[in-house]
């Protein structure tokens, strides 16, 4: 009760600023009760259900490794169309049922197969190292079921699942600094690794296939190569537009798109391939950077349109405690994105 009063106070207050400010933002909260972050949305049974962080305010100072993103359980949000109401369907799964997790649940991900619900998230198992896990349900909105250990051969952040019109499911993931994606190199552990310096090469997100019971990776994960307009991969310094975090990759018209932020420059990017493991070309910014540190998103096609669903800070004005939004996306002629700005 007395967290819930002081979320309307911090509400009205932060809302009373936004409103005397000149930036408007191009959309709503959709959910105000709670705080939410990381939204992947996807269309189950023509209904729309989003799969965020539940962020919380654990007390915990900031700092780069994103210690105060210190979020315990999920709950997942469900809309019967577009501009319908947004159903709170309450915890899905709290980090006390997961055998192996440590601490901070961060984005998870979700994907339907054969009459089952699996939802991927990423949390540190109690040697503190992230590590992707999976738990499912038969209903898209749990409760989940974790499976005793995590996801054998994965690491960092941000699982994203895609399923090619083949019926074959990969897992997307990695994320840099609190992520610890700098960490790992040739799927290799190494707790003093340095960060890049600005002539090196950025550090590519991963790639792996599902298995068939969609509990397991059936391959080594393989580097993403993101490269630039003349097919050089990028730079540690050309932080705004090399993979930070967040990845998500939809198909449209026979391209994949994979999309990412770019973290420090807060910029949401992406690029084209013709495959699932790329290589992608990039091509440009979707969203400019949200109030907030973080960006982060998901796309999904539902009754003929392209929607993003991202978030920002607006209800709270505090980097952790974010709220999740969504806007219509449009296409180009070419195939290109419309560059969507999120202020006016
Ligand atoms: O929500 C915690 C982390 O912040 C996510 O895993 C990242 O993508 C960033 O949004």
């Amino acid at each position: 009760m007395k967290n819930f009063l002081l979320l309307i106070i911090t509400t009205l207050a932060v809302s009373n600023v936004w409103a005397q400010s000149k930036i408007k933002p191009i959309s709503k909260p959709l959910v105000t009760h709670v705080y939410t972050a990381d939204p992947s949305a996807h269309v189950f049974n023509n209904k729309i259900y989003i799969y965020p962080s539940h962020d919380i305010d654990a007390g915990i100072p900031e700092n780069d490794n994103g210690d105060h993103f210190d979020m315990r359980d999920y709950h997942i949000f469900s809309m019967d169309a577009i501009g319908a109401k947004v159903v709170d369907n309450g915890v899905a799964i709290d980090k006390k049922d997961i055998p192996w997790a440590g601490r901070q649940l961060w984005a998870p991900d979700a994907a339907y197969k054969n009459g089952v619900y699996y939802l991927f998230f990423p949390i540190k198992d109690k040697q503190d190292i992230f590590r992707i896990g999976v738990a499912t349900s038969k209903s898209p909105v749990g409760p989940f079921k974790a499976e005793p250990n995590e996801m054998k051969g994965t690491y960092s952040i941000d699982p994203a699942v895609f399923k090619d019109d083949n019926n074959e499911y990969y897992m997307y993931f990695g994320g840099i600094w609190g992520g610890q994606l700098q960490r790992w190199d040739n799927n290799i552990y190494n707790a003093n690794a340095k960060l890049k310096t600005a002539n090196e090469k950025a550090i590519l997100p991963r790639v792996a296939k599902l298995s068939a019971d969609m509990k397991s990776i059936v391959e080594a994960p393989k580097e993403v190569k993101l490269l630039d307009e003349k097919g050089n991969l990028f730079l540690e310094q050309n932080n705004d537009k090399r993979f930070f975090e967040a990845a998500w990759v939809h198909k449209y018209n026979g391209k994949y798109y994979f999309s990412y932020s770019t973290g420090d420059t807060h910029n949401l990017c992406y690029a084209i391939g013709d495959n699932p493991y790329g290589p992608f070309t990039y091509k440009g910014v979707i969203m400019k950077p949200v109030q907030g540190w973080t960006s982060h998103h998901s796309i999904i096609h539902y009754n003929s349109k392209w929607y993003l669903f991202y978030h920002d800070t607006e209800l709270s004005g505090k980097t952790h405690l974010r709220n999740i939004k969504m806007t219509e996306l449009k296409y180009n002629k070419d195939g290109s994105i419309k560059t969507i700005e999120p202020y006016q």
